[in-house]
């Protein structure tokens, strides 16, 4: 079996919001494997930067005549090589030249043609043999700040049922699901205006304040827990740098009406924690606030305040959040970083230093699935993929196969809290 790159296609298609995106097809002598990249709407500051100038037209010219000559001939088995000669064609820090886009679909469809060539799945080609654990999924329920209409609905982004005492990925599945839609109905209770519309992420949107939207989703939570006969928690991604006022030095909550500085935001994420028992906080200080988001991790206990925006996958700005204790968690988002092999070398960071990965989509999504197999390879304790909608459900669904394939071997991912 080889796994010669033999040519590299580049294509455009579009994401779940209708935007263009670029996928790559990498054809191998005996393999094949095409990834479709992401697209975020609240974006990290220290992302990557998606696109060359020119959009997605001028990603894919970059790859048929950039990278596509570059990789032929190069073994695919070997990602850390074919990840730098992507950093080498760029030249740049930020992927500006052949954009992070560009970078992150021949990086996953490399690795899956490796995978491909020697008849493996992904997680098992990266993982190997002890790639058994799949992870718990963190679902969106309930939508808010960019990702709804702004001051209609709760400033919070995202509202996460993380049903941490399922058995197995199939059942914590199941209860993402019953929660979504006992929010549903409760919602059409408790809204007049509420239309069974729903975000880029499939969750429900409506107009209600963050507190309504904290009761909704801790009863269907509890609700479904009963029945089921697990715990299901829950928590939030505050995705607070699209609240912070840089010039006011507060966070604004346009649609509770109130302002809060640092100190004031720090005694709220400590109160919402306590008072619903928050399993996950996301982002609650804003993407250069370290200092805080130490002081918070510091205060609480049994709940994972995790970085988004604030490590943007890099592992530079992760290490200067582990010297002052800032989080336990870090989202992975490949096409923050660009490459596989980036994103790993975070990932082992983040693991050496007892943080837990949590590997996430981004709000712009296709169907393509490959974080499934990258949380299993990579032993991640969490995917944060939704619970409805195509794009999701794709990944779900792979997580479910992975599960059936593994048979007696599956089991759940460690999660602390
Ligand atoms: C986030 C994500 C995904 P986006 O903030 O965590 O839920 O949103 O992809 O828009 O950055
Ligand atoms: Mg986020």
């Amino acid at each position: 079996m080889s796994s010669i790159i033999e040519d590299l296609i580049a294509r455009k298609v579009f994401n779940n919001r209708g935007e263009e995106t670029i996928e790559i097809d990498v054809v191998t002598t005996t393999g094949f494997g095409r990834a479709a990249a992401p697209a975020g709407k609240s974006r990290g500051k220290a992302e990557v930067v998606n696109y060359p100038s020119g959009g997605v037209d001028a990603a894919i010219k970059k790859a048929d005549e950039l990278i596509a000559p570059e990789l032929a001939g190069l073994n695919a088995d070997y990602q850390e090589e074919i990840d730098n000669t992507l950093h080498e064609i760029d030249s740049t820090t930020n992927f500006k030249v052949i954009g992070g886009n560009t970078a992150f679909a021949v990086s996953l469809a490399n690795a899956e043609a490796a995978a491909n060539s020697h008849s493996m799945l992904l997680f098992q080609f990266l993982g190997g043999s002890t790639a058994t654990a799949l992870p718990y999924p963190l679902g969106n329920c309930i939508s808010g700040g960019q990702h709804a209409l702004r001051g209609k609905s709760p400033d919070i982004q995202e509202f996460l049922a993380l049903p941490y005492g399922a058995e197995t990925f199939l059942e914590a599945a199941t209860a993402n699901a019953q929660i979504h839609k006992k929010i549903g109905s409760a919602l059409k209770r408790k809204d007049k205006l509420f239309t069974a519309g729903k975000s880029d992420e499939g969750a429900w949107i409506a107009t209600i304040d963050g507190e309504d939207a904290f009761e909704t989703i801790a009863k269907a939570c509890e609700d479904v827990g009963n029945e089921l006969d697990f715990e299901c928690g829950f928590g939030v991604d505050m995705a607070t740098s699209s609240l912070w006022n840089e010039k006011e030095q507060v966070y604004e909550y346009a649609n509770e009406g109130v302002k809060r500085d640092s100190g004031e935001q720090l005694e709220y994420v400590k109160e919402i924690i306590e008072k619903y028992r928050l399993t996950y906080v996301e982002d609650p200080f804003h993407e250069e606030d370290f200092k805080n988001t130490a002081e918070l991790t510091k205060k609480t206990k049994n709940c994972l305040i995790c970085g988004d925006d604030l490590f943007t996958t890099n592992n530079e700005r992760l290490t200067q959040g582990v010297k002052i204790g800032a989080g336990n968690a870090i989202i992975i988002k490949v096409n923050q970083i660009g490459t596989l092999t980036d994103a790993l070398e975070t990932i082992m960071t983040a693991q050496r230093n007892g943080y837990s990965c949590v590997m996430s989509h981004r709000s712009g999504d296709t169907t393509d699935w490959h974080i499934a197999h990258l949380a299993v390879a990579f032993n991640c304790p969490i995917i944060k993929t939704g619970v409805v909608e195509g794009a999701r459900i794709a990944k779900v669904n792979e997580l479910l196969r992975i599960e059936h394939f593994l048979g007696n071997r599956a089991r759940m991912a460690e999660l602390q809290i």
